[in-house]
């Protein structure tokens, strides 16, 4: 097969790309009157406008006929299917099962999952309406107030989005806290405000050998046996304030959380895909689970629409396209997500890992050195905060950023006034993006204001702003779970059209399983209060001088 910059629908992308009129937004407004209407559509109840991109007719025809070339339609069948799409780890990439609602069976191996898989939730739904209606109580009798989840990257980053995003419906269930960092102020200040009688915790781990994970499992351990010495034994105490969400069902055993506090998930769920599996228990927990099952629900909405909808209205691989044409053909490196919703303000981080984790590779599923740049740089955070920050770089700086807005029409709070300002806000940077100001019209300004001349002519050009700057907005009527879920599955989809265009494995993540190694050297090191000598210079030195002034 031919490698993807050699493809004659790489190189027309290149040369369409080269053309002058390429990157002019407001041109292509000007000469078709009906693109508002025509660049936008509808799927599980998101809508998506992204006529604010420099994209024309023939450039989508281009990058459709790009993603033929790519096989994506393909790749995407053999995910749905089941297939081990995952080749560095020879695993089916099946996060997809976990919201499928419908009745079609999916086979690994010539199983159906979907058994187990309804098999976990029914238990997830006992447990935490259990643990929301106070009959699964701690050591001393008592209810939970507080649940606290102990996990890190996908095990913390997923429910920790969505708790925060349901944040007004979580009620008549316990307070959700997460703990992810091993940098014990993370654990510390979150258990100064608990009272250990009425707190439950869950240790979120696929693997349950994450150092990070474990250490704040230790200590929650002992801070609780510690404060509730004498209730029970201490192996009661333990499972009745522990539960557990892993595929490594020895080590909970091993640490001696009971069985049937062991929420279960399989090595086709990738820990940044994990969130719809066990390790959304603390989202049930905090907001029940009916709906923690729109959530699911929404989320297989989308699915329905990225398998079934045409390539030319199929609103996850149209995301991935106009990305690919950002940073492949316009050069544009990073990409922001701007949500305004204060309660989305963990999503683009959320999305950071979930992107820059897929995508963040330079060899290809051959095993060749790439020779086009793979995933950008996510980034973001929530409006209008960003605005009067960063946004100082996407109206006049050098670099141009793509970016999303996310925006949900009505408001979940009971503050109208608010939501008006939120909402217009969102709208007008976009339209300042595409827009700009041009010097004329600063100068007629300043001249009102009887500035003129040199004086005028020099405040004129910072005061302008060349606009043509690429977005996409999405909008939901609100921020339900049903959308939450819909959204994070609509970048999931974006994200592994993408990687199935670079002819990347979208899902492995050699880079962050270095990091689970790599420490423990060190730390060795730290402990002996003396680096080794088989590390380079400056970390011998780094690792000497911290042990002096630690007094080892
Ligand atoms: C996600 C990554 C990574 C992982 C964490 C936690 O896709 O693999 O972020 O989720 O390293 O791993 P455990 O769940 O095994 O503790």
């Amino acid at each position: 097969m031919a490698r993807l910059t050699d493809r004659k629908t790489w190189k027309d992308l290149k040369a369409h790309a080269a053309l002058p009129q390429a990157r002019d937004i407001v041109n292509l407004f000007a000469s078709d009157p009906q693109r508002a209407e025509r660049y936008c559509l509808e799927a599980a109840g998101l809508f998506l406008d992204y006529s604010k991109n420099p994209v024309s007719d023939e450039t989508l025809q281009l990058l459709l006929a790009l993603a033929m070339d790519a096989g994506v339609s393909e790749q995407m069948q053999a995910m749905f299917d089941g297939r081990r799409i995952n080749i560095t780890e020879n695993r089916p990439v099946l996060h997809i099962a976990l919201r499928n609602q419908s009745e079609r069976p999916i086979h690994v191996d010539g199983r159906d999952v979907m058994p187990d898989v309804r098999a976990i939730l029914q238990r997830l739904g006992e447990f935490s309406e259990s643990v929301r209606n106070g009959k699964l109580r701690g050591a001393t009798g008592k209810a939970f107030t507080d649940a606290v989840n102990i996990g890190i990257g996908g095990s913390d980053l997923g429910p920790l989005t969505v708790c925060s995003a349901l944040r007004p419906l979580a009620h008549g269930g316990p307070r959700v806290h997460f703990v992810s960092n091993v940098d014990g102020a993370h654990l510390a200040a979150t258990l100064a405000d608990l009272d250990p009688e009425t707190t439950l915790f869950i240790v979120s781990s696929k693997t349950f050998t994450t150092q990070e994970t474990m250490t704040n499992a230790r200590s929650a351990r002992e801070w609780l046996l510690t404060n509730l010495s004498g209730a029970e034994s201490q192996n009661s105490v333990v499972g009745q304030h522990f539960a557990a969400a892993s595929t490594n069902l020895n080590e909970t055993a091993g640490f001696g959380i009971s069985p049937e506090r062991v929420f279960g998930f399989w090595d086709w769920v990738g820990g940044r895909y994990s969130l719809w599996s066990a390790i959304g228990l603390p989202i049930a927990l905090a907001v029940g689970f009916e709906q923690f099952e729109r959530l699911l629900a929404g989320a297989h909405a989308m699915d329905e629409h990225f398998l079934n909808a045409p390539p030319e209205s199929n609103m996850p691989l149209l995301l991935a396209l106009i990305g690919i044409w950002h940073a492949n053909f316009l050069d544009l490196p990073t990409h922001a997500v701007l949500p305004y919703a204060q309660d989305l303000s963990w999503f683009p981080m959320h999305l950071q890992q979930l992107d820059m984790e897929s995508n963040g590779k330079r060899i290809d599923r051959a095993g060749g050195t790439v020779e086009y740049t793979t995933g950008p740089i996510i980034w973001g955070a929530p409006g209008t905060n960003g605005q009067h920050a960063f946004f100082q770089h996407l109206h006049q700086g050098t670099q141009v950023t793509p970016c999303d807005f996310i925006v949900a029409a009505k408001s979940e709070w009971d503050m109208a006034e608010h939501h008006e300002i939120l909402l217009a806000n969102c709208i007008a940077q976009s339209e300042a993006l595409l827009r700009g100001r041009a010097k004329e019209e600063v100068l007629e300004e300043l001249h009102a204001r009887g500035i003129d001349g040199q004086e005028a002519q020099r405040l004129a050009a910072h005061r302008s702003f060349p606009g043509n700057r690429p977005s996409n907005t999405i909008l939901m009527e609100r921020l339900d779970a049903h959308s939450v879920g819909a959204l994070v599955a609509l970048y999931e989809h974006k994200v592994f059209a993408q990687g199935a265009i670079w002819n990347i494995n979208s899902f492995d993540q050699w880079g962050v399983e270095l990091g689970k190694g790599l420490a423990k050297e060190v730390l060795n090191d730290l402990r002996a209060g003396r680096a080794s000598p088989d590390h380079d210079q400056s970390t011998v030195a780094m690792i000497n001088r911290i042990c002096a002034i630690r007094g080892k």
